[in-house]
């Protein structure tokens, strides 16, 4: 297979993220960051960042625990994001010389976790527009699709839709300003649409469009599922904050324009 200079992606590979919006990218990441990755898993765990959601807190069964925003504290997801080469993965992928962070997020779930990721696209939730924007979610632990690895509805980042974000723990908040269409009810009708899922291995990747529709089961598994994504800007992603948009970096926080390449290299350095 073709090599593309200064990556280990293949051409295929970057083809691939162009049509289906999403490429499983195998042994991405170092084992000793994913090994550093779990041990902040276990700190958040126990002492979550004020970014988090919960479903159940004290509990080692049935929890599905997110917490998001850390590389500004976190010398682990510092070093994650810097040194890793995830920023370079979602740059090849986009086609895009420049690469902005835009936020980091890790999603664990413990074994006996029913709660699905619901299924969502992520730019409704970001205060951000492009089409050069995506995720490079990481493998922390071994995941079956059943055991919650990631699902997608192959090509429908280019479906020009932009549905209302859904909450990830039932409790709604400030996804529910958000004034838009809900996304059709695909766990239902799986088999109208085509639906790719990947099983993974720790540090393996998965880089996908920020526009594509994702989401992921429960954990039958016996074993914690962990994870952590990074969100990254390419060229053409402009400031959009909006009603419903995650709070954690608001128009007050940074010197971003709307409807401008946000160059604010304090809230969304470049890598
Ligand atoms: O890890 C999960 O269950 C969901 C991840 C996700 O939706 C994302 O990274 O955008």
């Amino acid at each position: 297979m073709a090599k593309c200079p200064h990556t280990h992606l293949t051409v295929e590979q970057i083809e691939t993220f162009a049509t289906d919006g999403v490429v499983h990218v195998p042994g991405a990441v170092s084992a000793s960051l994913i090994g550093d990755i779990n041990v902040l898993a276990d700190r958040q765990l126990d002492n979550p960042g004020p970014w988090s959601t919960d479903t159940g807190a004290d509990s080692t069964h049935g929890r599905f625990f997110t917490t998001r925003y850390l590389w500004r504290d976190d010398p682990v997801v510092r070093r994650f994001v810097f040194e890793s080469g995830v920023a370079q993965l979602a740059g090849d992928c986009m086609g895009s010389s420049s690469v902005r962070l835009y936020t980091d997020h890790l999603l664990v779930k413990e074994p006996g976790t029913e709660e699905p990721t619901p299924w969502h696209q992520d730019i409704p939730y970001w205060p951000f527009l492009g089409q050069r924007i995506c995720s490079v979610w990481v493998a922390c632990s071994t995941a079956t699709v059943e055991e919650s690895s990631l699902e997608f509805v192959r090509g429908s980042h280019e479906w020009g839709r932009y549905f209302a974000p859904e909450s990830f723990d039932s409790e709604g908040g400030w996804t529910d300003e958000f004034v838009g269409e809900r996304i059709p009810d695909i766990e239902s009708d799986k088999s109208s649409y085509d639906i790719l899922g990947f099983d993974v291995e720790p540090g393996d990747a998965i880089i996908f469009s920020a526009w594509i529709i994702h989401g992921s089961p429960g954990n039958t598994g016996p074993n914690r599922r962990v994870a952590i994504s990074t969100r990254w800007l390419g060229e053409d992603a402009v400031w959009h904050p909006h009603p419903g948009c995650d709070p954690a970096v608001t128009q007050a926080e940074t010197t971003a324009v709307p409807g401008q390449h946000p160059s604010d290299d304090d809230r969304f350095p470049l890598a």
